[in-house]
């Protein structure tokens, strides 16, 4: 292989265990995607939930927003990776829609997920970096917390490296929380089919690059934990799993 073809990165399915992500297709039925974004087109876009700029890019909160989405999306298939990775005891700890469209294109260099939202701040041990953004709290919480979570993000529309696939480094949520991502030729798109789903822990590095076509990218994002917070904090959007 010459370098310069070990330079392009490559597509792959990977391995949540060892890779830090997987692709898996097949998580929700062209009826269900429908269904959720009907549901999606009935949030309010001045809610301060909303981010928008020349078009939607982010909805934070958005099972919160949108009742029924949950129900809408909750295939077999989807119930049944939640408690593959995580048991029966896991709850979502997060929800975010993000679109990117060609009117609002927007790019994130490669970085972990450390940050998770909380009730309330307070003085506990092991939590640092305290923040609070339009009223959403957040912290960076105990190693082993992080290391519990999985983030699965449910694709609405096909994604390759033209229109915002993810770009990781494989493995590299296996050394904790580090200041910048590690110096390697493998990072891969991670490219997935209409309806499928990216599994991800979220200190994993990631990178979202610009769109350069004008198919959307539309992407619910949900993370799971099924850990608890000490000391009576809470997740701010603990949310059951429906049954
Ligand atoms: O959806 C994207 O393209 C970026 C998401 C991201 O970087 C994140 O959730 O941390």
């Amino acid at each position: 292989m010459t370098l310069k073809e070990a330079e392009i990165p490559h597509r792959g399915q990977g391995s949540v265990r060892t890779d830090g992500y997987a692709i898996v297709p097949g998580v929700l039925g062209l009826d269900a995607i429908g269904a959720a974004l009907d549901i999606l087109r009935t949030i309010d876009r001045s809610r301060p939930e909303v981010m928008a700029g020349n078009a939607l890019f982010a909805i934070r909160n958005v099972l919160s927003l949108a009742p029924g989405l949950l129900r809408t999306i909750w295939t077999d298939r989807l119930s049944s990776l939640v408690r593959e990775h995580l048991g029966d005891n896991a709850f979502i700890t997060k929800s975010i829609y993000f679109d990117k469209p060609s009117g609002s294109n927007w790019a994130v260099a490669s970085h972990q997920d450390i940050s998770i939202s909380i009730d309330r701040a307070a003085d506990v041990p092991g939590f640092s970096g305290w923040t609070n953004k339009r009223g959403i709290i957040g912290a960076i919480p105990p190693l082993h917390i992080l290391e519990s979570a999985l983030t699965i993000r449910l694709h609405l529309d096909a994604t390759d490296g033209t229109n915002g696939a993810l770009h990781v480094i494989p493995g590299s949520h296996r050394a904790g929380i580090v200041p910048a991502p590690p110096v390697t030729r493998t990072e891969v798109i991670c490219a997935v089919p209409q309806g499928g789903a990216m599994l991800m822990r979220p200190l994993l590095f990631h990178a979202s690059r610009r769109s350069l076509s004008n198919a959307p990218r539309r992407v619910l994002h949900l993370e799971f934990n099924h850990l608890d917070l000490p000391e009576g904090l809470q997740w701010a959007e603990r949310r059951s799993l429906p049954t």
